[in-house]
């Protein structure tokens, strides 16, 4: 039976010319920054994201918790999103290596934090508090619709931090996806980041890594925290090789995730005993609610699997499902008759 896999744009596959790029590689040590492979990749990242540097690092999280490292000290404080990837899905990975606190505030259903919370949140000087260091944004936005966060909103923020003396950080692991759903190039949307990370192995299709780029100096030190967690690699130019297909040749193909998503969207807004507002899904992830009180989330996904259809399952009543490069149109006609005959028992 073929698997339609919504669980994640992590499951991607590499392609074809990947593997290829990956086998015929030029590699060295990069711990003496003599992988000719991961040198061109961190050219080629700091030109899209129209910073001076870049760092290769092993995943997401990783790419995360060193900006966090890099921008902050033991004590300090970061203004985030309550449902932010690195305060929900990072093991407070920051606290638990950096001593670094988190201060949470309402995300707004599109992902954006409101301006008034984050002025309210900036500590003032006083030797009762922590020192806020750093701002914290998600685009697009995991755990909010995939919503995605604008040029516009981005400078409002920047004036922020400009005026309060704080450092942003963009958690930009589905950037691309931002970039493609807002037909602006990535550069324009991560003008106002201190530092920005992106994953290589989400909808890029690319098998392993994220990139941090920011300003030299900045990137110079981050790379001595990577090194202190374990992160210097080798011979990375293996890897990095996929990445720079990634970046060549999977990004413009972002819109079709985005259109898979909101048929998926439009599909699911038919079906009885599921709640859904299609208009809110911005780019490839779909949320969906089960509003029938005798079917779980859990019991859901059981039902699909068993047709095929992989999804994940949220508590209390809620499903995401993400569209990617393996993922075609048909697939998601496929999906949905499943889904129907699931909620049809
Ligand atoms: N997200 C994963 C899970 O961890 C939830 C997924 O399936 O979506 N930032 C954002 C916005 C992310 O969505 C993720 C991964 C990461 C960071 C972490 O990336 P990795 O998994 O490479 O450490």
């Amino acid at each position: 039976m073929p698997i339609i896999d919504l669980r994640s744009d992590t499951v991607t596959q590499p392609t074809a010319n990947m593997r290829r790029a990956m086998a015929e590689a030029p590699v060295g040590d990069d711990v003496f920054r003599e992988d000719p492979t991961v040198n061109r990749l961190e050219e080629l990242s700091a030109e899209r994201l129209g910073k001076a540097a870049a760092l290769f690092v092993a995943s997401g999280t990783m790419g995360n918790l060193v900006s966090q490292l890099t921008h902050c000290g033991r004590g300090d404080e970061i203004i985030l999103g309550d449902e932010s990837h690195i305060f929900y899905n990072e093991q407070g990975g920051s606290a638990a290596l950096g001593g670094i606190h988190h201060r949470t505030i309402p995300n707004q259903p599109d992902g954006t934090l409101k301006l008034n919370d984050i002025e309210a949140a900036i500590r003032p000087d006083n030797i009762h508090f922590p020192r806020t260091r750093l701002i914290a944004l998600e685009n697009t936005h995991n755990r909010c619709n995939g919503g995605f966060l604008d040029a516009a909103y981005m400078r409002a923020v920047g004036d922020i931090a400009r005026r309060r003396g704080l450092k942003i950080h963009v958690d930009g692991a589905r950037i691309f996806n931002a970039a493609v759903a807002q037909g602006v190039p990535a550069a324009v949307l991560a003008a106002e980041a201190d530092s920005i990370s992106f994953c290589l192995s989400k909808g890029l299709a690319a098998p392993v890594g994220s990139l941090i780029c920011g300003q030299t100096d900045f990137i110079a030190e981050a790379r001595r925290v990577r090194k202190v967690i374990g992160g210097g690699m080798r011979q990375a130019g293996i890897l990095a090789a996929a990445g720079i297909v990634a970046l060549n040749e999977m990004v413009d193909r972002l819109a079709d995730d985005h259109a898979n998503a909101r048929k998926l969207a439009e599909g699911l807004a038919a079906i009885a005993g599921l709640s859904i507002a299609p208009e809110h899904i911005k780019s490839n992830i779909v949320f969906f609610k089960i509003t029938r009180a005798d079917l779980t989330p859990q019991e859901l996904a059981q039902r699909l699997k068993a047709e095929g259809v992989l999804v994940g399952p949220k508590e209390p009543d809620q499903i995401r499902a993400v569209t990617h490069y393996q993922v075609s149109a048909k697939d998601i006609d496929t999906a949905l008759n499943s889904i129907n005959k699931a909620l049809s028992r």
